[in-house]
């Protein structure tokens, strides 16, 4: 039997990660706040450690830290922290933000724009000053007429009644926020007990929201705090390539080598959404254990000896079947390596953890299950003619 090369794999693998990104569209975030606020640890804890610096594009007299992920059409900029009083940082800052702003605005292309602002205010400031306010209602001044969405984000929010005193203020402030997210990004050691990181996941949801349809993939691709969000993407990649693994069914006969450039994709897709780096030994080896699985082989064999004798008729009835064999294949294999990662994104276990026979082990049961499902419907309603 042809096999299935490692190099073909590991071509595969890069083509298929690079392909997801061709087809999304250029995000660009700003997060801007005054000194020791927490914005590079918010930036960190949102879309990971592994962000790369880049050039802003924009003629900034401010040095600007700009970042993107792995080549993700994403850039995030984080503004140096800037003080209130005797400080001309603010508005060189501003002059720098409105630049940048209307720039990109007047280059009439969308991949320039500025198209989330996240503004962060410590929690243990307690309330906005005055001198705060002013420098806020001038941002949003501008971020309107452009309408670009400004979210507020509270952050180090660990204790409830400081981050509710400066929710309160904010409110009496009436500034035009599209939100207001408090966050706690790392844990913190309060002696007494240790209060838990909360909130990412909530301004991944915020940030959502407030932007284009087209962004949103992007966004679902390099935040890594929103398992909800992750799966939902994941499972999208798993319906595709089930569907795809289903046309399989179609073709005069169907071998198993067919598949496996599938289970490949979806493996691979997966845990770029997850971010999750995933050896392409660990996809080999998941692949060549369902290779020996019998639960595929025997129901194959049964099916391809059974199906040349069959009219015409049937014969395409039993293809389809085993089209959605394949289907079913990838579905299973899909689902259980979701649930995979969405323990190790929750840090429940480590990448290092993942055993390929564990996780073939539950594709087997999964697939059985489907299968029996499937073999009811379909098998039983072509015997009976
Ligand atoms: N435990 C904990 N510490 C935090 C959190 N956010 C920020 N810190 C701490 O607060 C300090 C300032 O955080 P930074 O992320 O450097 O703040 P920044 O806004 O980037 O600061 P500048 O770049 O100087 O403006 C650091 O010591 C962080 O570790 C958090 O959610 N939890
Ligand atoms: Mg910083």
């Amino acid at each position: 039997m042809d096999r299935y090369s490692s190099e073909q794999m590991a071509r595969d693998i890069a083509s298929e990660v690079a392909g997801i990104k061709v087809n999304m569209s250029q995000l660009n975030m700003m997060v801007i706040g005054k000194t020791g606020t927490g914005k590079s640890t918010l930036i960190n804890g949102m879309f990971g450690e592994d962000l790369a610096r880049t050039g802003t594009g924009f003629p900034v007299t401010m040095e600007v830290g700009s970042y993107s992920k792995n080549n993700y059409p994403f850039i995030i900029m984080d503004w140096p922290g800037f003080e209130l009083e005797g400080d001309k940082s603010i508005n060189v800052q501003f002059e720098d933000i409105k630049k940048v702003i209307s720039l990109g605005n007047k280059s009439k292309k969308p991949q320039n724009m500025i198209h989330c602002i996240l503004y962060c205010v410590s929690a243990t400031s307690h309330r906005f000053e005055e001198a705060e306010i002013d420098f806020v209602r001038k941002l949003l001044a501008e971020t309107g007429r452009y309408k670009i969405p400004v979210i507020l984000v509270i952050t180090q929010a660990f204790m409830k009644k400081d981050t509710q005193l400066l929710k309160e203020s904010i409110e009496e402030s009436e500034l035009a926020f599209s939100d207001v997210v408090p966050v706690l990004v790392q844990d913190v050691d309060l002696e007494d007990y240790i209060k838990k990181a909360y909130g990412l996941d909530r301004l991944a949801a915020a940030i959502s929201r407030v932007i284009s349809d087209d962004l949103k993939n992007t966004l679902e691709c390099v935040q890594q705090v929103n398992i909800r969000m992750m799966t939902r993407r994941a499972v999208m990649y798993v319906n595709g390539f089930a569907t795809k693994a289903g046309a399989l069914g179609l073709k005069p006969i169907f071998r198993k080598i067919d598949i496996y450039p599938i289970i490949v994709s979806t493996l691979a897709n997966i845990s770029a959404v997850y971010d999750i780096g995933i050896s392409q030994e660990f996809i080999e080896a998941v692949s060549a254990l369902i290779e020996d699985s019998e639960e595929v082989e025997i129901r194959q064999n049964k099916i391809l000896k059974v199906v040349r004798f069959l009219e015409p008729t049937v014969y395409l009835a039993n293809s389809a079947y085993v089209g959605v064999q394949a289907g079913a294949v990838i579905t299973s294999l899909g689902q259980v390596f979701i649930k995979y990662m969405n323990l190790i994104s929750s840090k429940e276990m480590s990448a290092e953890e993942l055993d390929p026979k564990a996780l073939v082990n539950e594709f087997n049961e999964r697939f059985a299950t489907a299968m029996r499902r499937n073999r009811h419907r379909r098998i039983w309603g072509n015997e009976r003619k």
